[in-house]
């Protein structure tokens, strides 16, 4: 059962709240760097990567937009399947933009190569991708990750955007969840 204190259902912090924003700062700059002269389209996948691009947007310095997607599996079986279904589309056109994909997590990496898919076929001028987490032990689809925060291991983390059945995203570090709160080992 998940208690009213988040922080007691946290076995350990992966990462501080400092070094998230250290990381994000250094991020900030690179990307900043690497599009010099250029305007960049960020598209954050809802719900979790709000809060990285909200603090990702900050450290760019050059012009920049947003937009933002939310897609849901398919029945019971999408997340090994790969299907998935647009719950929210851009608003947007992204045609001849320079897109950066924001998302919080690459797991499995269904979701992002559904969503990268469905970017390319829409005509933007380039395509990458920057994503705070990646847990590559799970990696069903191979993706490419041009912007990475940290790799992980494979445990089931929350904070800073992240759920477990929708909660503890508010929390400002990421922690690895107890076991016994999920029903995991
Ligand atoms: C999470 C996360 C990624 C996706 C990664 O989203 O935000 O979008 O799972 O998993 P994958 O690589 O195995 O596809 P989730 O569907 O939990 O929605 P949320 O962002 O609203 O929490
Ligand atoms: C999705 C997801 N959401 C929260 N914590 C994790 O460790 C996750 N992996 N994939």
């Amino acid at each position: 059962m998940v208690s009213n204190d988040l922080h007691r259902d946290i076995e350990a912090v992966l990462l501080t709240e400092e070094q998230i924003q250290r990381r994000i700062a250094e991020l900030g700059a690179q990307i900043s760097a690497d599009y010099a002269g250029k305007e960049l389209h960020l598209i954050g996948v809802l719900r979790g990567a709000v809060m990285f691009l909200a603090d990702l947007m900050r450290h760019l310095t050059i012009p920049c937009s947003c937009d933002f997607i939310a897609i849901a599996s398919y029945g019971m079986d999408t997340k090994s399947s790969g299907v998935v279904r647009i719950l929210k589309d851009l608003d947007d056109s992204i045609q001849g933009k320079h897109v950066l994909i924001v998302e919080d997590i690459v797991d499995t990496g269904l979701t992002l190569n559904y969503i990268l898919n469905l970017i390319r076929s829409r005509n933007p001028a380039s395509v990458r991708v920057c994503a705070l987490l990646d847990k590559p032990e799970r990696r069903i689809v191979p993706v490419e990750i041009h912007y990475l925060g940290f790799t992980i291991p494979n445990r089931f983390v929350v904070g800073y955007g992240l759920d477990y059945a929708q909660k503890y995203r508010n929390l400002p570090y990421i922690g690895i969840l107890r076991p016994e709160i999920y029903g995991g080992v």
